[in-house]
């Protein structure tokens, strides 16, 4: 069957709640895809940062085997040896005391609200049922129904109403805002170290060491979404350590398991996880062995393959390359490790075409937001293949 084939399939028996660039992938290795017509292409999207240590990680993809093999679900209701040890080398890795573990970064995000405002009942005294979580506008946090509740982007929310209570909107990057908007009922402030929906929007610098001090004035926990900014993606293991914040509560998902397996959780410290009691919370494959044995191969990846290093050092290249780019389109181009975003002016026409033209290169790129284009490839890239790309990067910022 060809590309159209599986096109056409997909349209007709798929919910079209996305609109794909038409390249239809079966494999995958490393930086680089395959479609089914022999097309390979340089993956600048890994998923979203999903795929941070390389599609088909060997490591990763032989512990899901061999764990396959052993047993894949036990449910909550009972243990297994692959959840202690899991626990146990993230908790280490991210010097948090305590996981949750969940499967969707949503769900990790729902719990650690969830988290918060049991913190606020049990530990601050927030009278029940009127905590106060402070959201950002811009913000991306999944498709449920709380996180869409606090989602400004019309589009993912308008239809889809009514909506939980409990949150508010402030600007992004404005840390007065969020002082004003605190309350006696205040639970925590939830927000991304850097927007990666919104475009790759880095906050002014001193944001985050702000947040971090407006919180502990005020009693109020600070839980940031790492879920795609986290494990590497930014230069640091999280992005919030550019600014040396801690927050209260972390939330990661997608690289926490290389993108073989759906795998997410909520980090904090005993006083806060502790606050959860048998029956509280929990979900069917939350901590199964065979997402737990993939979690510990992707962590393991991450720190025997220094690909917190690596994205720093070649993120850092790759800014450079591409800022030095002339270009009568380019606005801006930002970034923070292997997470780039070059924001085209209002008449450049959109990122779109600019992704499609990269496609037809053999460079996959998905844009945000009409007008960036994001690069966000595995972090196992190398500066060979950095400079194989920059090329057709030039060339297509530099189309009519
Ligand atoms: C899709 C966006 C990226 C996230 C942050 C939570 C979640 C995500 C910071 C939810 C998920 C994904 C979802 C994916 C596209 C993608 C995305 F454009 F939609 F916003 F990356 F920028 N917090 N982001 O980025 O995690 O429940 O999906 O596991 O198609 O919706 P999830």
């Amino acid at each position: 069957m060809n590309s159209q084939t599986y096109i056409d399939l997909e349209n007709q028996y798929g919910a079209h709640n996305y609109k794909p660039l038409d390249v239809v992938i079966s494999q995958a290795n490393g930086v680089w895809v395959e479609d089914v017509d022999g097309k390979k292409y340089l993956d600048c999207l890994a998923a979203y940062s999903a795929v941070n240590q390389g599609h088909c990680h060997l490591k990763i993809i032989q512990a899901l085997v061999e764990q396959a093999g052993k047993v894949t679900l036990t449910s909550r209701a009972f243990r297994n040896d692959q959840l202690g040890p899991f626990m146990r080398e993230l908790c280490e890795l991210t010097r948090y005391e305590m996981a949750v573990p969940m499967n969707s970064g949503a769900e990790a995000v729902e719990t650690a609200i969830k988290l918060a405002r049991k913190w606020a009942y049990e530990v601050k005294g927030v009278p029940r049922h009127e905590a106060e979580i402070i959201t950002v506008a811009g913000n991306f946090h999944g498709r449920t129904i709380t996180t869409i509740s606090f989602s400004t982007e019309p589009s993912y929310k308008n239809d889809f109403g009514p909506f939980t209570p409990g949150f508010v909107t402030v600007p992004y990057g404005d840390s007065a805002a969020v002082e004003d908007a605190i309350t006696a009922n205040t639970a925590a402030i939830l927000f991304e170290p850097i927007q990666g929906e919104a475009g790759v929007v880095i906050p002014p610098a001193g944001y985050i060491k702000r947040l971090r001090e407006i919180c502990d004035r005020n009693n109020v926990l600070l839980i940031a979404d790492e879920i795609q900014t986290g494990l590497g993606r930014t230069g640091k293991l999280f992005a919030c350590e550019h600014e040396g914040v801690r927050p209260d509560l972390t939330v990661i998902g997608k690289a926490l398991s290389g993108g073989v397996y759906p795998v997410s959780a909520v980090l904090s410290s005993r006083a806060i996880m502790g606050l959860f009691k048998p029956g509280e919370h929990g979900s069917t494959f939350g901590g199964n062995p065979l997402a737990c044995a993939v979690g510990r191969a992707a962590l393991k990846v991450i720190v025997e393959e220094k690909l917190v290093e690596n994205s720093a050092a070649l993120g850092e290249y790759f800014l450079e390359q591409v800022a030095e780019i002339p270009s009568p389109h380019v606005q801006e181009v930002r970034g923070r490790g292997l997470f780039v975003g070059v924001e085209l002016k209002p008449e450049a026409g959109g990122a779109r075409r600019f992704c499609e033209a990269l496609k037809d290169r053999g460079i996959l790129c998905k844009e945000t937001h009409d007008n960036v284009i994001r690069f966000a490839p595995p972090l196992v890239i190398d500066k060979a293949t950095i400079d194989w790309a920059l090329p057709a990067i030039r060339e297509v910022l530099n189309m009519k």
